[in-house]
């Protein structure tokens, strides 16, 4: 038996990265067939997540082990990232969509099941509702109009570091999974990541006192639909040992001059370990969101007849904790309602 840990502890891009054989790819591709026959006639908007972990068990040994080491071992991932390359999807996965064309209602793909098996490895997938409809998994696919906006429909402007869902703690996700059907036209677009415990080192005694005081005001993302009041919050917690991070380049906003220079040293912390990823087909990155910000280089999107092969990719979130992120989802779903409106008005929402 091959053990993952042995395979990929040697230097450090192998720590991060597992490239499936084509054999292994094979194996995935039979268990997720075998998925997709199960219910080939899927209407429900709810992928099944319990099907998808069952199956997901029958994954190749050295995928389900490096899912496991990530979430019980995050410390041996010091970067915050794990990406598995090779993975099984459609010979032709169709135009790529621009967010909000494809219908939620119908039979789900190779990939759509793939992104969701191996994030069911990781912890409990959820979505958020108020972004695509609650569709899972979501969509990341650049959208006309929207080219400089901070939010993942953007292409032409550079996506700035974020934690996902970093108004909403409590129900924010542990894992950030996405998966590569398309890469962009020109090879430009990289997801980027900065973990925090490499910033750490770099950060002086009295930024760290700071950042663990609530003294930045954190607003709703661009991307949320509906009203959110803007939250008061520390950007670290957590113990010393395994600190918890929390920052958004854009709408976080520090509330005192100390606050503005801690936040600042953050930054440019954060930028100075930055890394790149540029993903290519059937590649799937899965980043720590307690302790990396991520977000997206800038890249060339079309609208003309070449916008069916703009960048293509699907996303979904996981939790280690569902017993507390399920208290955020409407009853009887994974589809996150952010927690103020848990708290205020889910009756009204949900009748
Ligand atoms: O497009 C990417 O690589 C990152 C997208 C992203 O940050 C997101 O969808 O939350
Ligand atoms: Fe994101």
């Amino acid at each position: 038996m091959m053990n993952w840990y042995t395979t990929f502890h040697n230097h450090t891009e192998a720590q991060r990265t597992l490239v499936l054989t084509d054999g292994e790819r094979a194996d995935i591709a039979e268990v997720v067939f075998g998925l997709r026959r199960w219910d080939p006639h899927e209407v429900h908007p709810d992928i099944d997540f319990i099907r998808c972990r069952s199956a997901a068990g029958h994954f190749p040994e050295r995928v389900v082990q490096a899912l496991d080491e990530f979430r019980s071992r995050p410390d041996r991932f010091e970067d915050g990232v794990l990406i598995i390359r090779n993975l099984p999807m459609e010979a032709d996965p169709g135009p790529t969509p621009s967010r909000f064309d494809v219908p939620i209602n119908r039979t789900t793909t190779v990939a759509e099941n793939v992104i969701i098996c191996l994030a069911t490895l990781h912890g409990e997938p959820f979505v958020p509702s108020y972004e695509q409809g609650g569709r899972q998994p979501g969509l990341v696919a650049p959208v006309q109009g929207e080219e400089e906006l901070p939010i993942n429909g953007s292409s032409k402007g550079t996506f700035a570091f974020h934690i996902e869902n970093a108004i909403d703690g409590d129900c924010s996700p542990d894992g950030i999974s996405l998966l590569t059907i398309r890469p962009d036209q020109n090879g430009e677009a990289a997801t980027t990541t900065a973990s925090l415990y490499h910033a750490l080192q770099l950060l002086s005694a009295p930024a760290l006192a700071i950042l663990r005081k609530p003294l930045f005001e954190v607003s709703k993302p661009d991307s949320f639909v509906g009203d959110i009041d803007p939250m008061i919050v520390p950007v670290l917690a957590g113990s010393d040992r395994y600190p918890t991070l929390r920052y958004r380049a854009y709408g976080f906003r520090p509330l005192t001059d100390l606050a503005a220079e801690a936040l600042h040293e953050l930054d440019v912390a954060l930028i100075s370990v930055k890394r790149e990823d540029r993903s290519v087909r059937g590649d799937y990155i899965l980043v720590n969101n307690k302790i990396c910000v991520h977000g997206r280089t800038s890249f060339r999107a079309y609208w003309d007849e070449r916008q069916a092969s703009n960048r293509y990719l699907l996303r979904v979130y996981s939790t280690l904790n569902w017993s507390a992120v399920r208290d955020c989802c409407y009853p009887n779903t994974h589809m996150l309602v952010p927690t103020q409106l848990v708290r205020g008005a889910l009756g009204r929402l949900v009748a």
